[in-house]
């Protein structure tokens, strides 16, 4: 009877598999979210390391090596480890996000980023989109600092990848050392993978870090919530499960026949904080500071919080706003970073959920639920505190320079081709791939407007290396159709008689996005104008670097998923 039984369930099972794809397959073993209790992990702080040394009291530059580890990661109490990617100065150290590298404004870190990946890739990887390929075994890694401005040799251009030990490296490949110069106004960047092909994929697996450039001099005066224990980076992104822990991505393309595996967007049901799934953090009745680097695939967050509180916007990318802004909404794109302060002495409530209502695909896709839905929650104790620390209405105000500056108008335009099923099968900015040659040129230490058109359904947050933008305006574009049709044939925005279908409403945009911005939001059926400056923006020296060597820089949307097929063009600085 047992033997019959063990037949038939051997029978039934390969019946089973002869039928389902494996995509059907993994889907079966999706772990649903509601298993995995909300809240009980605590937030971690990652390890924190200085990008200095202290020499007779004085800061003096640092190098740093970082390693690329695989290794197993617990994200929840009730998820076996799961596999993933890790930065750390060692395996057993290694963190999902890595440890955040904590650089002083003027003093230079230098990074070895060294890749100990095994041979073979933990995710599907698409060979059919424009990809990192090395001839031997390995996984093709390269780092970039989001919101440094740095020289192209240390900017993480996508073909300068290398695989484990450096044994294989990508046409562009030129240093081991990368130089981050810190001389840039404080604020807050990330580091992350920026592999040709590789890059959704690569940070799936975990390559994210969080990197903050401070400078004493202009932030100790603001008296802001500070230390350790109260001024916190929370690193968040979004993630789905196997019931055994391992990451899932879905491996069967939208386009199956044309991009096997290529998606246009990913989204995982599990949000994670600081490398765990709806942590909470228990905080005292007082004010804290939180650095909110989002580093989603493709998921917006409109974060709120539940009892009604609101909270001080300090900063946006990487620098500070000039006036700090209350809020109750706020909503962060892929890439977006945000720096605000909770002063939680003001909350009713002994415990407050930081929540997200952002619709996803963002802003046509389907609305979030109670698990999505939600981020962390702190939990409250003790009797409110008096706090030193305070939030100054006048932050640091850096002058933007007139529009009558700028040498340049560029018209920017993001388009998306479909297939006959009407999926996307790849996006391209301005109608070329990236690998055709440079067309954007500007030359260094100039201002120049740029004129961003997305013709796509979707919201592309876009992302230039090297510069800094104010946002001048959004315009919804009208009879977006006979222009799109018009762009499609010409790919020619004055041909197209771009300023004729300007007359759309305006989109005002949020007083805490007016500061200097490395990620706007474009929105669809929009023209965005932004005005850019390839110089700094707290002082008029130029560059300390030559930032027209080889490979020169990148522009791109910040959707990982649009940026690997191929949402991505060189940016070339002249002198
Ligand atoms: C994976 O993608 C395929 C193709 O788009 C789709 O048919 C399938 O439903 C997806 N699976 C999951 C779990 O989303
Ligand atoms: C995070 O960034 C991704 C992609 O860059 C974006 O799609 C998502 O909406 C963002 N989420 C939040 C909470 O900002
Ligand atoms: C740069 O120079 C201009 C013109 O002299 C001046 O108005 C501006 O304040 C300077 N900017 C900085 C950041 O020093
Ligand atoms: C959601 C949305 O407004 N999408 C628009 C994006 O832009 C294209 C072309 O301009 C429009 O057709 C879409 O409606
Ligand atoms: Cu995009």
């Amino acid at each position: 009877m047992d033997v019959f039984l063990l037949l038939l369930l051997l029978f039934i099972s390969i019946c089973l598999r002869g039928t389902a794809n494996s995509a059907n397959a993994n889907d079966r073993l999706l772990i649903s979210p509601s298993k995995l209790e909300m809240f009980v992990d605590e937030l971690l702080d990652m390890p924190r390391i200085p990008g200095f040394d202290i020499k007779n009291g004085v800061p003096v530059s640092k190098t740093l090596k970082i390693g690329m580890y695989q290794k197993k990661w617990k994200f929840h109490r009730d998820l076996p480890p799961t596999r993933v990617f890790a930065y750390g100065t060692t395996r057993s150290k290694a963190t999902v996000p890595g440890p955040t590298i904590e650089a002083l404004q003027n003093i230079e870190t230098l990074v070895t980023w060294q890749n100990h990946l095994p041979s073979k890739h933990i995710l599907p990887w698409d060979p059919t989109i424009p990809t990192a390929t090395p001839l031997h075994k390995g996984v093709p890694t390269v780092v970039h600092l989001h919101g440094g401005i740095d020289e192209p040799q240390s900017d993480g251009n996508s073909n300068s990848w290398f695989t484990s030990g450096f044994k294989e490296m990508g046409p562009t490949w030129t240093k081991k050392t990368y130089r981050y110069h810190n001389f840039q106004q404080p604020g807050n960047l990330w580091y992350h993978d920026h592999a040709m092909g590789l890059t959704r994929v690569n940070l799936l697996a975990g390559l994210i870090g969080a990197y903050i450039i401070r400078d004493r001099s202009i932030e100790t005066p603001l008296g802001l919530p500070h230390g350790d224990d109260f001024d916190r980076p929370l690193v968040i992104f979004d993630r789905s499960f196997l019931i055994d822990g391992s990451l899932y991505m879905n491996n069967t393309g939208n386009n199956p026949s044309i991009h096997p595996q290529w998606q246009p967007e990913y989204f995982g049901d599990v949000i994670i904080v600081n490398g765990k799934a709806w942590p909470r953090m228990t905080v005292h009745r007082r004010k804290y500071r939180f650095r909110i680097i989002n580093a989603s695939n493709a998921r917006f967050f409109r974060f709120f919080l539940t009892n009604g509180m609101g909270f001080k916007i300090i900063g946006s990318d990487s620098a500070y706003l000039a006036k700090s802004i209350l809020k109750k909404k706020l909503l962060l794109a892929p890439s977006e970073i945000v720096d605000v302060v909770f002063d939680f002495s003001k909350s009713t409530s002994d415990s407050v959920i930081l929540a997200n209502d952002a619709a996803y695909p963002y802003p046509s896709g389907d609305p979030t639920d109670e698990i999505n839905g939600k981020v962390m929650k702190f939990v409250i104790i003790g009797e409110p505190e008096v706090d030193t620390w305070q939030v100054p209405a006048e932050l640091v105000k850096y002058p933007a320079p007139a529009v009558s500056s700028a040498s340049t108008t560029r018209y920017i335009t993001m388009y998306e081709y479909t297939s006959n099923i009407d999926e996307p099968t790849h996006l391209y900015i301005n109608g070329l791939s990236y690998e055709k040659p440079a067309t954007e040129m500007p030359k260094a230490g100039s201002t120049e407007i740029w004129n961003v058109i997305n013709l796509t359904e979707d919201n592309h947050p876009l992302h230039i290396h090297l510069g800094l933008f104010v946002v001048l305006g959004q315009t919804e574009l009208v009879n977006v159709d006979l222009f799109r049709d018009c762009m499609m044939k010409m790919n020619d925005a004055i041909k197209c008689h771009l300023s004729q279908y300007t007359r759309g409403k305006k989109i005002a945009v949020p007083t805490h996005e007016r500061g200097w911005k490395n990620v706007f939001k474009m929105r669809p059926g929009c023209l965005t104008r932004i005005l850019i400056r390839f110089s700094y923006i707290h002082s008029n020296a130029s560059y300390p670097f030559d930032a027209t060597a080889e490979p020169g820089y990148v522009y791109h949307c910040h959707i990982l998923d649009h940026e690997d097929n191929v949402m991505m063009r060189p940016l070339k600085i002249i002198s």
